[in-house]
């Protein structure tokens, strides 16, 4: 067996962790990051027929039956995750029957995954049913898109509209747009619901007044879709009490997106 603490796959998602931690993004336990993992890969690291124990996951994973992730913990720091990746993250296999979490490496401490398991694995079913190639589900507080929260009406096309008004690579890097939430109560399967039903038109959406996620095929893109919304709410919140002299008009953004070949939402521009 090789050496699980030097796994590409749990390097980068410490290191994300890390990341996401010194942006100021995920203050105390605040962020989860779940990602799934080939079988054959994780096989190279751990006997997949030690079960460590299991955990009931609270809702039907049914569909994600047999799907390996590996999961940040519950009331585990982004800031600790480096230092000890095996207290802070934990490896499991979704139970045949959908109904628990087994425990195949991790949570030392005898600890479990993130509260927002079912947001994570309701959206990572929501976004296989549209993109086979789906692998990374991260939820983060970036500063200014929660100031944004504050100041900017909670709508899906206002919201997008006013992104990608900000800055040119927006609408090339999220053409699709970001999905809105109103304010919700976080950790239920509720809204885990919401989050998927938005996800199956959207690799991004907001939690009103609570935060980002983010999705995508590998950690670095679903980071930096949340990256590029972060730094477009910046500029935004840098400039929204100020006259508004120059912007990038609705003819210009279709110009942008049709250059690039991006499949942009048509309904958010009045051309
Ligand atoms: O896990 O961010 O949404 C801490 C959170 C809850
Ligand atoms: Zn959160």
């Amino acid at each position: 067996m090789k050496d699980i603490l030097k796994a590409p796959f749990l390097i980068e998602m410490a290191d994300t962790a890390a990341n996401m931690y010194r942006l100021g993004w995920d203050e105390r336990n605040g962020g989860n990051i779940s990602c799934l993992l080939d079988e054959t890969e994780v096989g190279e690291y751990l006997d997949l027929g030690c079960v460590i124990r299991e955990i009931p996951l609270g809702f039907d994973g049914a569909e994600l039956a047999g799907r390996i992730f590996i999961v940040t913990g519950t009331g585990k720091y982004f800031k600790n995750v480096k230092a000890d990746p095996e207290t802070n993250l934990g490896i499991i296999r979704i139970s045949k029957d959908g109904s628990k979490a087994e425990l195949l490496w991790g949570y030392k401490d005898g600890g479990k995954f993130t509260s927002e398991l079912p947001a994570h694995l309701m959206s990572h079913k929501a976004r296989l049913s549209v993109d086979v190639d789906h692998k990374v589900v991260v939820h983060s507080h970036p500063t200014y898109t929660l100031a944004m929260n504050r100041v900017h009406v909670l709508e899906e096309r206002a919201f997008t509209r006013s992104l990608w008004q900000t800055c040119s690579e927006c609408i090339i890097v999220f053409p699709d747009g970001i999905g809105v939430l109103p304010w919700m109560v976080c950790g239920t399967n509720e809204i885990g619901e919401a989050t998927a039903k938005q996800m199956l038109n959207h690799r991004l959406v907001i939690w009103g007044i609570h935060g980002i996620y983010g999705t995508g095929n590998s950690l670095d893109e679903a980071f930096g879709l949340i990256e590029t919304v972060e730094k477009a709410a910046q500029l935004y919140m840098l400039t929204a009490h100020m006259p508004i002299i120059n912007t990038i008009k609705d003819e210009e953004l279709k110009a942008l997106a049709e250059t690039f070949g991006v499949n942009y939402r048509k309904d958010y521009l009045d051309v």
